[in-house]
């Protein structure tokens, strides 16, 4: 170690004592059961109308900012902050929220957490002026457990700071290349960074000693299913009992917990699969007694159905499906990219209308509103983490951090999401590669290539330890590496033959499609599918011979690479990038800082394309 770097470390390291000694750092865990209200767990909402003030000096924390913001704006949370202030747009440093409630006094005695669903990038939470903790890590939630910092019978002030700087340490990563090449903001990914509380911030409760994790892990033998429920709990108590419940069946078994876990393997009769005809779902409720008393429930809705894969399928319940559909964005104007319950029912509307069966959660974790949707209406989903445009080169300090980021966000979207039927496979990453990003050196010779696939290599071994009941893969890049294939269940490629390369030339784009297909397959003999393939079109643009840009020549693109698919019985996929335009940083490929390779126009208005895969996908079985 020279001394740059161990002078680096230990500052790193004297930062690091410093600020574990204020604020904690979020334990994963804390997430796995989305809060709920019952009688016996309380849960309030805190979207509203915040205040808000920017702190482009970073000022703020020894100013003292926590006590509360002077000289404040208004700002709606959940929201972005990108899409509120126009004064605001390109803005990524320090921002701070504040807001302040009640909290109910019939949640004495319990235990009482915020959860932040999601603060993009990195936040720190004071309550009533005290430090309480920090995450960092975009699209996925955080919780604290805030019971000592509560004023009882008078309002609690909360108070988050928030930044999200682009930087090469962070995944997704941004400020990479410098140059001209350089988007704006320098993000390496194409969809607007925007910032801030995206999701809702709430207040839940739940009794001392509760179940705090439960996870279920289906399967079927013939007529029976099987569901292998793995509970743990915090606080004392032993005894507890599961109850499934749904379509006429009602069984319940004792558990008790052996250091405050239990496992209980609860067999259905007469099953009633999972399926995308009929989506069915069971009601699985665990509840913790003491003696004859109940001491806490937690229900949730799951359904008994497999994943699986041959040679040339996805298979569900043991028979092949065909996913049809989408990449999508959390994504639309004003929003930003702000939870909105409208726009996810609009949006499954319009995939039901061209008759999609499925999406990927591109390039991240979504809201949650859209898995349990998509439990219920059948719908299959590709879970993503916000591993896009990963690249292993570079800094070695700024790479283990983002191996780190990688790790967190598999544990957390594996908590976080783990007992959703929909969810048929994990995605690692979108387009990782073994080459540096732009502008970033030259590409690795075979021994350092190697070394790389072996990191990237870690990240299926995690994913797939904690689960073994789903598929998983990750997203190749046109021109990327061929051998890491090797780790997936599925060939998942996204490409745009045609357009980014031989653009005009659709023939050729499909021909060089239809051969790289055939290899991949003789290589691996594994299912495949595009998880992306799309041209841009301008809405309203025509042309009799179509030429790019114009709907005509987004349709064309379309048909042509799904007759491509047609001929080959191991593709098993085609998601269509994307269901609708989207924002994204500037640069001189993004005509006016959209990307328009929707079928739908950002505001949701179908273009040529999403009319023809209506008349190709909705007369087809799910
Ligand atoms: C793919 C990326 C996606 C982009 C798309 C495009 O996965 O995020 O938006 O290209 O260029 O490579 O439209």
């Amino acid at each position: 170690m020279n001394l740059k770097s161990t002078f680096l470390v230990l500052s790193l390291l004297i930062g690091m004592k410093m600020f574990a000694s204020d604020f904690k750092i979020a334990d994963p865990k804390d997430i796995a059961l989305r809060p709920i209200q019952n009688s016996f767990r309380n849960l309030l909402d805190l979207s509203g109308v915040w205040k808000f003030k920017k702190d482009s000096a970073n000022i703020g924390e020894q100013e003292h900012w926590f006590e509360g913001l002077s000289d404040y704006r208004s700002i709606a949370v959940p929201g972005s902050w990108n899409e509120q202030f126009s004064d605001m747009r390109d803005y990524m440093d320090w921002v701070w929220y504040e807001t302040e409630t009640y909290v109910p006094s019939s949640w004495k005695g319990q235990n009482i957490f915020i959860r932040v669903n999601d603060a993009t990038y990195a936040a720190k939470i004071w309550i009533n002026g005290k430090p309480v903790g920090y995450h960092e890590g975009c699209h996925l939630p955080f919780a604290f457990d805030i019971s000592p910092f509560i004023n009882w019978n008078e309002s609690n002030r909360i108070v988050i700071q928030v930044e999200n700087q682009l930087s090469p340490d962070r995944v997704p990563t941004g400020n990479v290349s410098g140059g001209s090449f350089r988007s704006f903001p320098a993000t390496n990914y194409d969809f607007f960074p925007y910032s801030g509380l995206n999701r809702s911030v709430v207040l839940y409760s739940v009794p001392k000693n509760h179940t705090k994790d439960i996870t279920i892990k289906p399967s079927f033998k013939g007529n029976v299913g099987e569901l292998d429920i793995h509970i743990e709990s915090e606080g004392q108590e032993r005894d507890g009992k599961v109850l499934v419940t749904g379509n006429g069946k009602k069984i319940e078994i004792p558990i008790s917990l052996t250091k405050n876990k239990a496992v209980a393997k609860v067999l259905i009769p007469d099953v009633r699969l999972w399926s995308l005809d009929d989506p069915f779902l069971y009601t699985v409720t665990v509840s913790l007694l003491d003696g004859e008393e109940t001491k806490d429930v937690y229900s949730l809705k799951t359904g008994i159905r497999t994943v699986g894969v041959d040679e040339n399928h996805i298979l569900l319940n043991g028979k092949p499906v065909f996913l049809r559909g989408f990449g999508r964005h959390e994504d639309f104007p004003v929003l930003g990219r702000s939870s909105c319950n409208s726009l996810i029912i609009k949006d499954f509307e319009l995939m039901k209308w061209t008759g999609a069966n499925s999406f990927r959660t591109t390039h991240y974790p979504y809201d949650e509103e859209n898995y349990d949707l998509a439990d219920r209406e059948g719908f299959l989903i590709i879970g993503e983490t916000p591993g896009v445009g990963l690249y292993f080169t570079g800094d070695s300090i700024a790479l283990e951090k983002r191996q780190d980021a990688m790790k967190r966000y598999l544990e957390e979207m594996y908590l976080r999401d783990k007992n959703h039927p929909s969810i048929i496979m994990w995605c690692v990453a979108n387009e990782p590669n073994d080459n540096p990003a732009v502008g970033q050196g030259t590409s690795p010779g075979r021994e350092d290539k190697e070394k790389i696939y072996r990191k990237f290599e870690e990240l299926f071994t995690q994913i797939r330890e904690l689960d073994s009941t789903r598929l998983v893969m990750y997203v190749g890049v046109m021109m990327g590496p061929i051998n890491w294939f090797n780790l997936t269940d599925v060939i998942a490629i996204n490409r745009y033959w045609g357009w980014y390369t031989t653009g005009g030339d659709i023939a050729t784009g499909a021909r060089t499609l239809s051969h790289e297909l055939d290899r991949l397959h003789r290589k691996f003999n594994k299912p495949c599918m595009l998880t992306e393939f799309g041209a841009d079109a301008m809405s309203g643009f025509h042309a009799v011979n179509s030429e790019m840009y114009t709907e005509e020549y987004q349709k064309e693109f379309i048909k042509a690479y799904l007759d491509v698919a047609d001929t080959k019985d191991f593709v098993t996929g085609m998601h269509v990038w994307n269901l609708a335009d989207f924002k994204t940083p500037q640069w001189m490929l993004r005509f006016g800082g959209y990307n328009m390779k929707g079928v739908f126009t950002r505001d949701r208005k179908p273009k040529m394309a999403a009319h023809y895969l209506r008349e190709r996908w909705a007369q087809q079985e799910k």
